[in-house]
């Protein structure tokens, strides 16, 4: 009798052991995104939905979380951890992308895109789809664009036209071409990091900043810099990527459900972002923000000799198509 309740003893804790093992070897695994933006923001919002997707469609294997508000670093930090392999998933501009791969700055010259519908077009086409695959030779994989509306300039003085600029500190990406720009533009360029741009208004050490209305409104730049003149200099893709480095372990049938749920993502987005762009509007108005509208020619001609300038030679056969597209 002794001997039998030993074994059932024994036995009990094999098996308890076994199932404990299982469930870790079962237990999804954790994967970090990274995102900039606050919670509720339209890509923040996209990025949510594309873990529920994955996290769906790989039936629980493999779970996203999102580092939203900027936790795991400045974009051109988590670009870098992605290459590494050290974050799975990066949600970012493709601003912070040119210091890793320059050809992706054809996106960065200004007023290239007529319209939301234009960019599109462009971003859904071979134009597109070339740029994504092409990221593989840095050790990132694309995998979906999201809108990012148009950007323009807003400062802590009234913005009238060009003149205006003139002098100002503004800041910028760190984006070579940024800086080129807005040199260009006669003020002159401050390259600092997202999280910083707020303090830095605050502080004085910028006078104005350029970005799309959501961006201006959420992060509460407006607050300091209420003056913004709406040039639509550009409409800057946002990228979402996975690390090489974690892409290639994948069974193809993951790989096949995070493209799939990375498609689904960029319609949710493209709808969140239309919403979001009335309602900050709407928002912008309430706090008593002064919009004018630029004349938009004067910017463009200020800017033109940048597509002369020989370090964006290679660009020129890009553009070309880009403007083709109808
Ligand atoms: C926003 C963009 C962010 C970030 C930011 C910036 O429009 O969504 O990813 O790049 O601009 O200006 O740094």
């Amino acid at each position: 009798m002794k001997r039998r309740l030993i074994l059932l003893v024994v036995l009990s804790a094999v098996l308890v052991l076994a199932l404990a093992n299982f469930r870790l070897a079962a237990a999804p695994k954790v994967l970090k995104l990274a995102e900039v933006h606050p919670k509720g923001y339209p890509t923040e919002l996209a990025d949510e939905e594309f873990a529920r997707l994955v996290e769906e469609k790989t039936d629980g294997a493999l779970k996203i979380q999102v580092f939203f508000g900027g936790q795991l670093g400045s974009e051109n930090d988590v670009v870098e951890q992605a290459k590494l392999g050290v974050i799975e998933f990066v949600r970012v501009s493709t601003s912070p992308v040119v210091s890793v791969y320059p050809p992706i700055g054809v996106f960065s010259m200004p007023y290239i895109f007529r319209s939301q519908e234009h960019m599109w077009k462009v971003l859904n086409g071979s134009i597109g789809q070339h740029f994504l695959d092409s990221l593989t030779v840095v050790g990132l994989v694309g995998i979906a664009y999201f809108d990012a509306g148009a950007r323009n300039f807003y400062a802590n003085k009234p913005l009238k036209g060009l003149a205006d600029l003139k002098g100002l500190k503004i800041r910028v990406q760190p984006n070579p071409i940024m800086v080129n720009v807005v040199k260009l533009l006669g003020a002159t360029p401050v390259p600092i990091a997202y999280g910083e741009v707020y303090s830095a208004l605050q502080t004085g050490v910028i006078d104005g900043a350029e970005n799309n209305i959501p961006s201006w409104i959420s992060a509460g730049h407006y607050e300091v810099a209420k003056y913004l003149i709406k040039d639509g200099h550009l409409r800057l893709p946002e990228l979402l990527m996975v690390s090489k480095k974690f892409w290639d372990g994948l069974p193809e049938e993951h790989k096949v459900a995070i493209k799939e749920a990375a498609k689904e993502a960029t319609e949710f987005q493209i709808k969140a972002w239309n919403e979001a762009e009335e309602k900050y509007l709407a928002q912008a108005r309430a706090k008593g923000c002064v919009i004018r509208e630029a004349n938009v020619e004067e910017f463009q001609a200020a800017v033109a000799p940048l597509f002369e300038m020989p370090e964006y030679s290679s660009y020129k056969v890009w553009l070309n198509k880009i403007k083709a597209v109808k």
